[in-house]
């Protein structure tokens, strides 16, 4: 008998992981069906994937009659871009939150880490849903819903609210067309699926318009001097990493919108492969977002570095000076 052939056996494989993904999605739109208590977090800083996320699918099991609460570890706020997401008031505060859900489930966290002080209840919940699309999650929770090749994790609340049987109406589309547009940088990364979802987001009443300029187009003008600072201290260095760091005292002054926009203006520079912005959130603790034109891999660097996230767009949180935050940075690229 000859050998089976490479190509076929890579497309059964392929072929093999969607069936495996198709019945996580539907074991966990099962235990939310059957569940009467749910908890859902996003990761530490929340933005528009993981808050939309666990809101899209908690708006949907609220109206469904379950127990529903919202939370994530800090900032003790809702983004302000982010606040008009939680129509049903679903958000309560850390440590309001159950001390053992009956379900929990965990959006757009790439580890048990990026819940924070939250983690905790992947050891009291009954069971644990966990939806991510991070190449860079080990795995974790009882259903796991991870799919490296969702550009956001929003695609795969979806597909769990299709499974569920939930209506998709327009507070539910608003959540989940957030975090696509975000995530997808106003859809350049979109694939043909995510833009088929926007159509029928739109459908339901998602405005994109409102949506794009309340996540990514407004800033107030006091910014726009922070901005100025960020991008006059941006460095190009011959290797084709261009950096900048916001200190302290700006990232304390400004909205967390704000700051963590600088690397999306700091990634055009034409000569750059990789970008790095350098939030400084103590004296000697940085957090830090890379961006890839694509040739480098920032997920591997970030994970060298303590960090996780995607071939494109990761991050990593590390302690000491700005010098030796940007010589981790250095060594990990090479
Ligand atoms: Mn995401």
């Amino acid at each position: 008998m000859s050998e089976p052939d490479p190509a076929m056996q890579r497309a059964l494989a392929v072929l093999e992981a969607d069936r495996a993904l198709a019945r996580r999605v539907s074991d966990a739109a099962e235990v939310l069906v059957g569940a009467t208590q749910v908890t859902l977090l996003a990761h530490v800083d929340p933005d528009a994937d993981a808050l939309g996320s666990a809101l899209a699918l908690g708006i949907a099991l609220r109206r469904r009659g379950a127990e529903v609460e919202v939370s994530f570890a800090s900032p003790d706020r809702v983004p302000e871009s982010l606040a008009a997401l939680d129509v049903l008031g679903l958000v309560v505060a850390p440590d309001a939150v159950s001390a053992a859900p009956e379900v929990l489930v965990s959006c757009d966290a790439a580890e048990p880490a990026r819940l924070g002080s939250l983690a905790r209840l992947l050891d009291t919940a009954g069971c644990t849903v966990m939806l991510d699309h991070h190449g860079t999650n080990p795995g974790f929770g009882e259903i796991q819903v991870l799919d490296p090749a969702a550009e956001a994790t929003v695609v795969l609340a979806h597909r769990v609210l299709v499974e569920m049987g939930a209506r998709l109406d327009a507070d539910v589309a608003r959540c989940l067309y957030a975090g696509l547009v975000t995530d997808t940088r106003g859809f350049r990364t979109a694939g043909a699926d995510a833009h088929r979802l926007a159509a029928e987001l739109v459908e339901a009443g998602a405005q994109p318009a409102v949506l794009a300029r309340a996540l990514m187009d407004e800033h107030p003008f006091a910014w726009f001097a922070g901005l100025s600072a960020a991008l006059g201290r941006a460095v190009l260095e011959p290797t084709g990493l261009v950096h900048t760091t916001i200190p302290l005292e700006d990232v304390r002054r400004f909205r967390p919108e704000e700051i963590d926009s600088v690397v999306d203006v700091l990634r055009t520079a034409q000569e750059a492969e990789v970008a790095a912005v350098l939030k400084q959130v103590a004296p000697a603790r940085f957090v830090v977002s890379l961006r890839s034109t694509g040739r480098v891999d920032v997920a591997a660097a970030a994970t060298a570095l303590g960090g996780g996230g995607h071939r494109a767009a990761a991050g990593f949180t590390r302690e000491g000076t700005e010098q030796e935050v940007l010589a981790g940075i250095r060594a990990a690229l090479v």
